[in-house]
């Protein structure tokens, strides 16, 4: 696996989220979880040749936690945008959806803050698109959990990251203001391409299932 460059400069996000933050973040953080991964999958590789399987199923953990963090890392830094390139939809199919889920986007973004923000210790809160509802839903994953982990049957729509590596420097420990000013770098457009492309890739299994 590979660490994707970053789809902006390090600075590029301030001042809601500083250079000094993505350099730690992406530069140690996510450098870190790619290559453990690498590391992991290249030592299972080994056992599995040796016919070890005992070893091979004690690294599942390990890589779960690793892959799980280069995944969810992926989508995260390609959530967020510069604040001028930022603009909360007035219209559209994720406007619709989100207005549908929570009354308003305003609304929305309240219930994500308000649940992200309880996450006890390190974890994640996502806005998915769950394709058994055919509708937007909240949810939350431990650690490095990939959200695909804890439900099959969601597709990740915008991710944001609550470990303390994520807002200590710029936010120190306060955890609700770095959640209130995160809406101002969300890249919306992106997240409606996600919506977009999950609703085609569910309508596709439901006709091949169908065809069954
Ligand atoms: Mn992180």
């Amino acid at each position: 696996m590979q660490l994707k460059q970053l789809p902006y400069e390090l600075g590029a996000l301030e001042p809601i989220m500083s250079g000094q933050t993505i350099d730690f973040h992406y530069g140690k953080h996510h450098r870190t979880y790619v290559n453990n991964l690498n590391n992991l999958l290249e030592q299972q590789a080994e056992f599995m040749a040796q016919g070890k399987l005992n070893k091979t199923i004690a690294l599942s953990n390990q890589i779960k936690f690793n892959g799980g963090g280069h995944l969810n890392h992926e989508i995260f830094w390609e959530s967020m945008c510069a604040q001028a390139d930022s603009a909360i939809p007035d219209s559209g199919p994720l406007h619709d959806a989100l207005v549908e889920g929570w009354g308003s986007i305003d609304g929305f973004i309240k219930m994500f803050n308000m649940r992200t923000a309880a996450i006890q210790g390190s974890g994640w809160g996502w806005l998915v698109y769950n394709k058994r509802k055919d509708a937007l839903s909240y949810r939350t994953a431990a650690n490095q959990d990939p959200i695909t982990d804890v439900s099959p049957y969601v597709v990740p729509i915008i991710g944001i990251d609550v470990w303390e590596h994520a807002y200590y420097i710029d936010y120190k420990n306060a955890r609700p203001k770095y959640l209130e000013n995160i809406w101002r770098i969300i890249n919306w457009q992106k997240a409606e391409e996600r919506l977009i492309a999950a609703r085609v890739e569910s309508a596709a299994e439901k006709e091949a299932a169908a065809k069954q």
